[in-house]
């Protein structure tokens, strides 16, 4: 089956190349020079196809390299609760970076609705102070009291682990109870926050400091079961 219009398709065009008689024994021939170009004139249209197609593939490559570049990557953890929603990413002012936080806790309800972790407050510093003139949140849940700051003696928060209580059923769910940060100094920070469930893998580390934060949250569910924060993504700084 022979391809119709002006650009044959490249599995077509390929097939005549490879079926074209091309002799050269015949000076003269018409018929021979008739096959010649027309095996050229595919070649050409399917050399030009092909570079069309690296292009694309070049373009859509240097595109997503620029997306990459201009919001930095994230580090996560793998046993973050199952419920509520993404919030908005929050990054700190531009050459801050994170050197301290507080919690949002809730207090054991006794045989009340707990919720343990409801909030992450991040300190935005260019170095070793305690200066809290510059704290992102994301999505904060609507109980419990802040805790004290911790800080990072030098550096700043680089990786974390997240304490988290696996889905109780019909019983009383927390998901998140607390946060543990590494500093870039290599010291570990424990956050304030409740002792259920247990802490999971470490997150991978933002070479350079942590500089954005986006938590999950899970909303009042009323007479039911809340949970509030579940899960947490820190952005890495670029510089
Ligand atoms: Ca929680
Ligand atoms: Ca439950
Ligand atoms: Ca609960």
């Amino acid at each position: 089956m022979q391809s119709s219009g002006r650009f044959p398709t490249g599995l077509a065009a390929l097939r005549r190349l490879r079926i074209s008689p091309i002799r050269y024994d015949s000076e003269d021939s018409p018929l021979s020079e008739g096959l010649l170009c027309s095996s050229y004139y595919d070649f050409i249209e399917l050399r030009d196809l092909l570079e069309d197609i690296m292009l694309v593939v070049a373009f859509a490559l240097l595109c997503l390299l620029q997306i990459q570049q201009s919001h930095g990557c994230e580090i996560g953890v793998w046993n973050g609760g199952p419920w509520g929603n993404w919030g908005t990413l929050q990054t700190c002012p531009p050459g801050l970076k994170a050197s301290g936080f507080r919690l949002k806790v809730e207090e054991s309800q006794g045989r009340g609705d707990d919720t343990a972790l409801n909030g992450i407050e991040l300190y935005c510093t260019s170095g070793p102070t305690t200066d809290r003139n510059h704290s992102i949140t994301s999505t904060v849940g609507p109980w419990g009291k802040w805790t004290v700051p911790i800080w990072c003696r030098n550096g700043f928060l680089y990786r974390f682990q997240l304490r988290v209580e696996i889905p109780q059923g019909k019983d009383d769910d927390t998901a998140a109870n607390n946060i543990k940060f590494w500093c870039t100094d290599g010291s570990a920070l424990e956050g304030q926050g409740l002792d259920w469930g247990d802490y999971g893998t470490p997150s991978s580390t933002c070479t350079r400091g942590i500089s954005g934060m986006v938590t999950k949250v899970e909303p009042s569910q009323g007479n039911d079961d809340d949970t509030a924060l579940n899960d947490v993504q820190f952005e890495c700084a670029e510089y």
